[in-house]
C-alpha cells in the first residue's frame, strides 16, 4: 500500500435537515401523538446537480462511505442508526429539536479514520422578528411556513491518500 504524497483531495459535502410539521390529521393516526414533525437528516453530495425537491445532490457516495452513523436523541429507540447505503438518511417523528452526532467511516481501501460532525436538528422556523420573547411559531405558522432547512456544506480532504483510493476517487 503505497501513499501518494503531497496530493490532496476533497469531496464536497452537505449534511444537515428538512423538517415539516405533521397535520392534526397526520398526528391522530401516528402512535405517538405528541409527535409533532416529519424530518430527515442526510449526508450528501454537494457536488452534483440536486434532485428537484431535495437540498443536496443525488449522488451515492458509497465509493468512498461505507457507512453513516446517526446518533439521535437517547428518546428514540435504537438511537444509534447505522446506514450502509445510499441514500444515507434518517426519517423520523418527533417533537424536540437535539444535536445528532453524525459519524462517517470510509471504505476500507481509504485507511482513513472516521469523522464526526454535529448537527442541530432545526424543526421550527425561528425568526429573529419573534418580540419580545424568543419562541417557537404555532402550528398553523409552521405549517403555513412550508419545511424547515438546516444545511451545512463540508469538504472531506484526504492528505497523502492511498494509491488504489486515490484511484476510486479519481474515478468516479
Ligand atoms: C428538548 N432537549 O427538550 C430536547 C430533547 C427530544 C426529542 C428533545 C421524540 C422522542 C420519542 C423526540 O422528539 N425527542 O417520542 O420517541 O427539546
Amino acid at each position: 500500500r503505497v501513499r501518494v504524497r503531497g496530493v490532496s483531495i476533497y469531496r464536497p459535502i452537505i449534511y444537515g435537515n428538512t423538517a415539516t410539521a405533521l397535520t392534526q390529521k397526520e398526528r391522530d393516526v401516528l402512535p405517538t401523538p405528541d409527535h409533532t414533525h416529519r424530518w430527515t437528516v442526510a449526508v450528501r453530495s454537494a457536488a452534483s446537480a440536486p434532485d428537484s425537491d431535495q437540498v443536496g445532490g443525488a449522488d451515492d457516495l458509497s465509493y468512498f462511505i461505507k457507512r453513516v452513523t446517526f446518533k439521535l436523541h437517547d428518546t428514540y429507540p435504537n438511537p444509534s442508526r447505522n446506514v450502509d447505503k445510499h441514500p444515507f438518511e434518517v426519517s423520523e417523528t418527533g417533537w424536540g429539536e437535539f444535536d445528532i452526532h453524525i459519524r462517517i467511516t470510509f471504505v476500507a481501501e481509504s485507511g482513513e479514520k472516521a469523522i464526526t460532525m454535529y448537527h442541530h436538528l432545526k424543526l421550527h422556523p425561528w425568526s429573529i422578528s419573534l418580540e419580545p420573547e424568543p419562541q417557537a411559531p404555532s402550528a398553523d405558522v409552521a405549517l403555513k411556513a412550508g419545511p424547515v432547512h438546516s444545511w451545512q456544506y463540508d469538504e472531506i480532504v484526504f492528505h497523502d491518500p492511498y494509491q488504489n483510493f486515490l484511484n476510486i476517487l479519481t474515478s468516479h
